[in-house]
């Protein structure tokens, strides 16, 4: 299967995709993991992406398209992938419907929406603290999710792969709304 997530900061996208990938047995890519990775071994990629993570930024568009064109490409996404945080602007969305049709001309089955208020959000990255976790930082997140990721819903809505969940819950009940709306799309 062939599947992304979409979800503002802190939505438990990185928490769910891990569990749904393993139950799968696809491939996991998470592009915010592959880039606070970078920069912590300092690559040209990380030096790159470092600024616009600490500041809650989107990391430019060409930047990330190219990582995951690198990824799509290796054998271990044959089986089917789950994109955890790409694509995030309609440039990415449509730049990722190219490498598809580039590697085979399979779609993208599932687009899964994560729902959540804002204040439950702010509660959680407060608990974890990463460093862009920060109130600012995540505000300025937020604003970037609302202009630029959320319209990405519309997109694949139109196109008839988009499932929304409700995000709020213990982890095993959001983690079962997320597998029923894998069911609901698996030939
Ligand atoms: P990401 O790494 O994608 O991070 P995120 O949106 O903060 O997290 P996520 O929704 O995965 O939350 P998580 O499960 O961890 O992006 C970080 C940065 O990378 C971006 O700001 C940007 O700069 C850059 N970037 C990444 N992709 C990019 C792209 N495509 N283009 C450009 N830039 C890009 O959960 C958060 C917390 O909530 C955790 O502590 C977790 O334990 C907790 N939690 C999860 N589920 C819960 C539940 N059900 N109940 C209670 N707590 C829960």
């Amino acid at each position: 299967m062939r599947i992304v997530f979409i979800g503002p900061p802190g939505a438990g996208k990185g928490t769910q995709s891990l569990r749904l990938a393993e139950k799968l047995g696809i491939k996991h890519l998470s592009t915010g993991d592959v880039l606070r990775e970078a920069r912590e071994l300092g690559t040209p990629l990380g030096l790159q992406a470092s600024g616009y993570l600490d500041q809650g930024q989107l990391v430019p568009d060409d930047v990330v398209v190219q990582l995951v064109a690198e990824r799509l490409g290796g054998g271990d996404c044959q089986r089917g992938y789950l994109f955890d945080g790409f694509p995030r602007t309609l440039p990415q969305a449509e730049a990722l419907d190219k490498l598809l049709q580039e590697h085979g001309g399979q779609p993208l089955d599932l687009a899964v929406e994560f729902v959540i208020a804002e204040e439950e959000l702010m509660n959680r990255l407060w608990k974890r603290g990463r460093s862009d976790d920060k109130e600012e930082t995540v505000r300025e997140r937020l604003r970037i999710y609302a202009d630029l990721t959320k319209p990405l819903a519309a997109y694949y809505e139109q196109r008839g792969m988009l499932r929304r969940i409700d995000a709020v819950g213990a982890l095993e009940e959001v983690f079962a709304r997320l597998w029923d709306a894998v069911e609901s799309v698996r030939p």
